[in-house]
């Protein structure tokens, strides 16, 4: 049984819910009447058509009853960046704050307000539209964190293009994938940008990728606009005295942004999208094979990234909001470009790393800009954990009042090191549970409204109504475990996978008929709280007893010798799944037969004999992908011996799979 942490005076004082009684009651109203709810965010809205008396959302989720289909809003006509720009220049934030942008080297930084914004918006919509880019076409962006990629991401939105941000960080193997399935016109990136002291060369990556589009899947890109970046930021490593020299330029086909925006006006009359129209799609890996293009469309979406950024962060007019996702995950698209844009928030925009040019980077900037909610992922605090606490402790952190996780369970370590030396104890922690395909956060804290438990998720957001099955199909009801699904969709939730809505059922509809279900497994305990345990295929079950890797994960880096843990499980004859574990550890710890047999008794202490793990392996890493989820297929495989591992393009640093091999006990 995990302390309950209650919310702060200092945190209730401030925020919009101040009692666990009071979301109770919101959230039932959510459910009971999702119009009453949702009208009042869409009435802030501007909407040049209302929607259709009685057609608020519609779906089907039973796959037995026909299609599946979503719908929020029918017949609404609006345009999303003119609801994020206009609309908030003409409510008299013209000349907030929209982005503090701050450079991988800290000499570089700038801001821009929302007026600005909205000018630099319309001249590149304007471009595109005279390249012949209009509604529904498809824009591939491939660009690092610059806010040219916002403007990007704005401009298809102002002209009814569906933008498709691909990471910076993958392959052009894995772009020229992404840019042909969706058959991208256009693809937008920038010659270079610096990573720490690590030169990406952007727009070379951009260069072989267009030719495999072709060779491999016959698609031509149009047009390739490039952001010409590197020469006015201050060089962080060896840059050529010729930057031209880094890539070729097609004449035919290559175009420099900065040439493209010359003389464009600043007035662009938006294109009226109806509320099912697509704004964007986002590819995230399927679990075989070829990556999903999930699709999120106009209306839903709007209202379901400005109420969770509202609530889940408690965003009030003169706050400073960071989220340091990458803007080309799904945590970038919906918090650092549209949730606060929506709000007419003042965000941290930041290019970097949290290592360069030393490891106090993030709490610099916290200090920097005065950050009130700070937003980030339990791989970059478990990686800062490791240098210990002076690097925090130099900087003035007291504007910190709501702190943000996401993207995989956050271990009860983790989340007390964040929650006493950075939250100074006193700051809320939201442990947020969502997907790509959910467009926002689903399970989560509220800040001065629910109590926390370190690793909880906690609570359904509004209008969420989070159901446990069984292998049956059956409800869980009170507490128990089972899988994560829903019955009733959210505003934001995908509608369908692009260009393939049979895959999208199968692959979400398909296993329990009248649900969406995510993939993960949750428990719920004795006080109601949700605890995601993991991808079901991450879940152990050792003689019978379901367990999840994270819990085994939780107890491992307990020990003050271990930063990181990864638990995958291994085939047994008589239990069916062993567990083995692979440890990463802190600088100055000792791998040796002492730490294995603590870690091993440390396991049957806290989760019972039959979790003792069978295999302590040590690890000098682990195979992540680029956005830090760690590959466990990879890892099983390892557990096995086996060297046949299939693909690994998607992982970050590959040569960490020969070590790990070698590295077998
Ligand atoms: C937003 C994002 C989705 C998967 C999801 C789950 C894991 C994300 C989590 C979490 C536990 C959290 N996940 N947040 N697990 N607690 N707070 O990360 O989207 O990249 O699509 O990943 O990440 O397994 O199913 P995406």
């Amino acid at each position: 049984m995990s302390r309950v942490y209650n919310p702060s005076d200092y945190v209730v004082e401030k925020s919009r819910i101040k009692s666990l009684n009071k979301y109770k009651e919101m959230h039932a109203k959510s459910l009971e009447d999702p119009e009453a709810f949702w009208s009042e965010i869409a009435s802030e809205f501007y909407w040049q058509t209302p929607h259709q008396a009685g057609k608020f959302v519609s779906y089907n989720f039973d796959i037995n009853k026909g299609n599946i289909f979503v719908k929020w809003m029918e017949g609404a006509v609006t345009n999303v960046c003119f609801n994020l720009l206009d609309r908030n220049v003409r409510n008299g934030y013209g000349d907030k704050i929209a982005y503090y942008w701050e450079g991988n080297c800290p000499e570089d930084y700038s801001r821009v307000t929302y007026r600005k914004l909205m000018d630099l918006v319309c001249q590149f919509a304007n471009a595109l539209r005279d390249s012949g880019v209009g509604k529904g076409d498809r824009v591939s962006i491939y660009m690092p964190m610059i806010l040219e990629t916002i403007v990007c991401m704005l401009a298809c939105a102002r002209i009814g293009a569906v933008h498709s941000v691909v990471f910076a960080g993958f392959s052009s193997d894995s772009l020229a994938e992404r840019m042909s399935d969706c058959k991208a016109k256009v693809l937008v990136t920038s010659d270079g940008a610096w990573r720490g002291s690590k030169l990406l060369e952007l727009k070379k990556i951009c260069d072989e990728a267009l030719d495999k589009a072709k060779d491999k899947y016959n698609h031509t890109v149009d047009m390739c606009i490039v952001v010409s970046h590197l020469a006015r930021v201050t060089p962080c490593g060896n840059l050529p005295d010729d930057i031209k020299s880094l890539y070729k330029w097609n004449e035919d086909r290559d175009m420099w942004w900065h040439e493209m925006i010359e003389g464009q006006s600043t007035i662009c009359p938006p294109e009226w999208m109806d509320a099912e129209d697509p704004l964007f799609m986002l590819y995230t890996s399927g679990s075989t094979g070829k990556p999903k293009g999930v699709l999120h469309t106009t209306a839903g979406f709007l209202l379901y990234a400005t109420a969770t950024f509202r609530y889940v962060f408690d965003y009030r007019d003169k706050d400073i909001f960071w989220c340091t996702a990458d803007v080309g995950w799904i945590t970038g698209h919906s918090y650092v470009v549209y949730a606060p844009l929506a709000n007419a928030a003042t965000s941290v925009m930041f290019e970097g790393t949290p290592f360069y040019p030393d490891n106090d980077r993030y709490w610099s900037l916290v200090e920097k800009y005065r950050v009130t909610q700070f937003y980030t992922a339990p791989t970059a605090i478990r990686a800062l954990t490791k240098f210990g606490d002076d690097y925090v402790k130099k900087h003035n952190l007291k504007t910190l009042r709501v702190l943000g996780s996401v993207g995989e369970p956050i271990n009860p370590e983790a989340w007390l090191w964040y929650y006493s030396l950075i939250g100074n104890n006193r700051c809320s922690i939201v442990d947020t549970f969502w997907q790509t395909e959910t467009g926002g956060h689903v399970l989560t804290s509220l800040p001065g409204a629910t109590p926390m438990k370190p690793g909880a998720a906690g609570y359904p957001f509004f209008g969420v109504h989070p159901i446990l099955l069984d292998d049956n199909g059956k409800e869980v009801e009170g507490p128990g475990e089972g899988y994560l699904v829903f019955s009733r969709p959210w505003p934001g939730i995908m509608r369908t996978l692009f260009g393939d809505h049979d895959r999208y059922e199968k692959v979400y509809f398909s296993k329990f008929p009248g649900y969406y279900c995510t993939g993960d497994g949750a428990k719920r305990d004795e006080d109601g709280f949700l605890w995601v345990t993991g991808r079901i295929d991450d879940m152990l079950n050792v003689s019978g007893h379901l367990m999840s890797t994270a819990e085994v994960e939780g107890v491992l880096t307990e020990d003050p010798r271990v930063s990181e843990a990864a638990v995958v499980s291994k085939p047994h004859p008589v239990k069916g799944e062993s567990l083995y574990c692979f440890v990463i550890l802190n600088d100055g710890a000792k791998f040796d037969s002492d730490l294995v047999d603590c870690l091993k008794r440390r396991v049957r202490q806290r989760i019972g004999a039959f979790a003792a793990p069978d295999v302590i392996q040590y690890a000098p890493g682990l195979p992540k992908t680029r956005s830090g989820k760690i590959m466990r297929r990879i890892l099983r495989k390892i557990a096995l011996g086996d060297h046949d591992i299939g693909d690994t393009s998607t992982l970050a640093d590959p040569s960490i799979v020969d070590e790990l091999f070698k590295n077998r006990p």
